[in-house]
């Protein structure tokens, strides 16, 4: 063929092709979702049923798959990943969320919720909604929030009674330097680490400790190389359910509906499955010998916090009214 015959060709290859992609009825999209956690965890579970279920009644036309253990990158990268649309949903804990949502870090701030239930009445109200605004301006659709428990510090040395017990210990944090801050403030070194890594870290003794809920904690088998688990309850951090906007923005308004059914649906779920998690775990970690122990004085913890908040709110002035909503409305 001489070079216009193929020039020609070419277009017609193409202009078949528009006309064929334009009578096809729209195509089936696979979708393909993060979560850091492993099989049988409370939102694995609840995850895997919305992946289920969203491909059950959107008849085909979108087919979801929900990728375990974190195996398609650590949280921060695939925070980005579905940011751009390389990922289509995840589950992500608001923690690492806050060096790109900054609004999010209000719910990293120590001792903010004074319980589960005040998160929960937070999230689900007027400021929850606040929160997916934020983060619907970086591209992440949040259609609801999962709980993630309290978060408490574990170490390999000793048992965490007051501050002064977590002076000189390495921490483990995630990636958001609040954390970092937090710990520092109870005379701690903190070490912002993806969480793949820390039971290797704790193992060897590059870290003496870190913090969590007691799912997250006995699901990395984290309690095999610390034995204290001390019931700091710091952290109340809100997870979402979020979506990709370029994914969602694809989807018809009947799917969408169908989505936001199922993400609700499947925050009920997970909400349920955490509170016998979390009960499982603890029993778990105690027939392992874990030494578990309450925190009389609190408000000891609380005080050292002090400086933390203050330097956030003169870093982010705009943000001290959301705080003030959020105290005030418990
Ligand atoms: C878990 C949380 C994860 C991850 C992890 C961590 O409780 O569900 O998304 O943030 O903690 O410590 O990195």
């Amino acid at each position: 063929m001489n070079t216009t015959t193929k020039t020609m060709s070419a277009v017609a290859v193409s202009v078949s092709a528009t006309v064929m992609a334009l009578s096809l009825p729209a195509q089936a999209e696979d979708w393909r979702g993060w979560n850091i956690h492993p099989p049988g965890y409370p939102n694995t579970e609840a995850l895997e049923a919305f992946a289920e279920n969203v491909t059950e009644r959107t008849e085909g036309r979108l087919t979801v798959q929900v990728y375990n253990n974190g195996v398609l990158g650590d949280q921060p990268d695939a925070i980005e990943q579905t940011r751009n649309g390389a990922l289509d949903f995840a589950n992500f804990n608001m923690g690492p969320m806050g060096p790109i949502v900054k609004e999010t870090n209000v719910l990293s701030l120590p001792f903010i919720f004074s319980s589960v239930e005040h998160m929960h009445e937070v999230m689900d109200g007027e400021i929850g909604q606040q929160f997916a605004d934020a983060l619907a301006e970086k591209n992440l659709v949040a259609l609801s929030w999962f709980d993630s428990g309290a978060r408490s510090l574990y170490n390999t040395e000793r048992p965490v009674h007051t501050p002064e017990d977590v002076q000189g210990l390495k921490i483990r944090v995630m990636n958001n330097d609040l954390y970092v801050e937090m710990i520092e403030a109870l005379g701690g070194n903190a070490t912002p680490m993806a969480y793949g890594e820390v039971y290797q870290a704790l193992k060897t003794g590059v870290l003496d400790g870190a913090e969590n809920n007691y799912p997250s904690f006995e699901s990395s088998n984290h309690y095999e190389a610390a034995d204290y688990y001390s019931l700091t309850e710091h952290l109340i951090i809100p997870e979402c359910l979020c979506i990709a906007k370029a994914s969602w923005e694809a989807l018809s308004p009947k799917d969408q509906k169908i989505v936001r059914e199922e993400a609700v649906k499947a925050s009920e779920l997970q909400r349920q499955l955490w509170v016998e998690g979390s009960q499982e775990s603890r029993q778990i970690v105690l027939d392992a010998g874990i030494e578990i122990n309450e925190v009389e004085d609190k408000a000891a913890f609380q005080e050292k916090m002090e400086p933390v908040y203050a330097a956030f709110i003169e870093e982010n002035p705009d943000l001290e009214s959301l705080i003030d909503a959020i105290r005030n409305s418990n």
